[in-house]
């Protein structure tokens, strides 16, 4: 039973998010330029066993978001140079961090000071030191959490649970960066359902959508927890295989295809088959970066459509 695959791809997908195990584990960032609050605030933190980065110079908040990734935001309010809002502002025109929770903290006990801090500057909370611990941790986690159950179904397709096309984009783009500093290789496999008009036609919408997401739970199945995998449109998906040379690719996704193929499906009392279509494009290691993954597997994906369908290309 699919003996020529890796063992490592058939452990299964999970879906983690919203697990109580990861309630804590919150990546926050802490920017206070007076050293003893940041210190305060970076203990307060890790006796909570969330991951905290403190930094003391507002110049390095943007290369250091991009650096440590946090779920949310920390501002101290008055620091020499600019202030909090303000660094909201510059932090919120970053598309990336638009639902970043920001949480302003000062000693500023002026109510209309911190009105205006929190119009100005798109700041979720305001909280004045001296800090209550516990009350700090309440925040974060009550922010922390909201946010994270949005990105996670901002970044989902409904009708499979599959990365949406954007997501799916983004993570190509994070597994390329990583390949190329790391030295490694990497694959992209566009896959399309062949004659999927026809399924519609003859079984109807509903029976449709089975289908697109009975691919996708074969794919969840046969992948490898670390590849993503995407629904990229319709009855289209995209999967990112970080560390596989293109052999290895292109073997997977046969496999892939020649069991997807054997699988009935069913529409009441009929059963009927469906092939799918694979294009693989493949950076491998020291490639020029230039290389449009996106638009290889693409043209690959309409070389194997006109080659007749139910089949891989490179
Ligand atoms: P080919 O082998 O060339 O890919 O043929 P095809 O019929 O699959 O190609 P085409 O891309 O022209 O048609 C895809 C169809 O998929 C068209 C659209 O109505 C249908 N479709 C798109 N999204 C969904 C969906 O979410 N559910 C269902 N049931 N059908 C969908
Ligand atoms: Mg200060
Ligand atoms: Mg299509
Ligand atoms: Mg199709």
């Amino acid at each position: 039973y699919l003996d020529s695959i890796d063992p490592g791809r058939l452990i299964e997908h999970m879906d983690t998010e919203g697990s109580d195990s990861q309630d804590n584990d919150y990546r926050v960032l802490v920017l206070d330029d007076s050293r003893s609050q940041a210190h305060f605030i970076d203990t307060t933190l890790k006796k909570a066993k969330m991951t905290a980065k403190v930094i003391t110079d507002p110049m390095l908040i943007l290369d250091t978001l991009e650096e440590f990734q946090p779920d949310l935001v920390i501002l101290d309010m008055y620091m020499p140079g600019c202030t909090g809002s303000e660094l909201a502002n510059i932090i919120r025109q970053h598309e990336k961090w638009v639902s970043m929770p920001i949480i302003f903290l000062s000693a500023e006990d002026d109510i209309n000071k911190q009105l205006q801090a929190m119009s100005l500057g798109g700041g979720d909370d305001f909280l004045t030191k001296p800090i209550n611990p516990d009350y700090l941790i309440r925040t974060i986690r009550n922010r922390g959490k909201r946010a994270k159950s949005l990105l996670a179904l901002m970044v989902r397709d409904s009708l499979t649970g599959l990365y949406n096309h954007t997501h799916t984009l983004h993570c190509l783009e994070s597994a390329v960066q990583n390949a190329q500093r790391e030295n490694t290789s990497l694959c992209f496999a566009m896959v399309d359902i062949d004659h999927f008009k026809k399924v519609n036609d003859t079984y109807g919408h509903p029976i449709g959508d089975k289908v697109i997401k009975s691919l996708s739970l074969f794919l969840r199945q046969r992948l490898r927890k670390s590849d993503v995998i995407g629904r990229y449109g319709g009855e289209e998906f995209a999967v990112v295989l970080p560390n596989t040379a293109a052999t290895d690719a292109v073997m997977i996704m046969n496999e892939i295809l020649a069991k997807f193929r054997k699988i009935a499906q069913s529409a009441g009392d009929t059963d009927f088959f469906v092939s799918f279509s694979c294009g693989i494009a493949a950076l491998s290691p020291g490639m020029e970066e230039s290389a449009n993954l996106s638009e290889i597997a693409d043209k690959a994906l309409y070389e194997a459509k006109h080659a007749g369908r139910n089949c891989v290309r490179l």
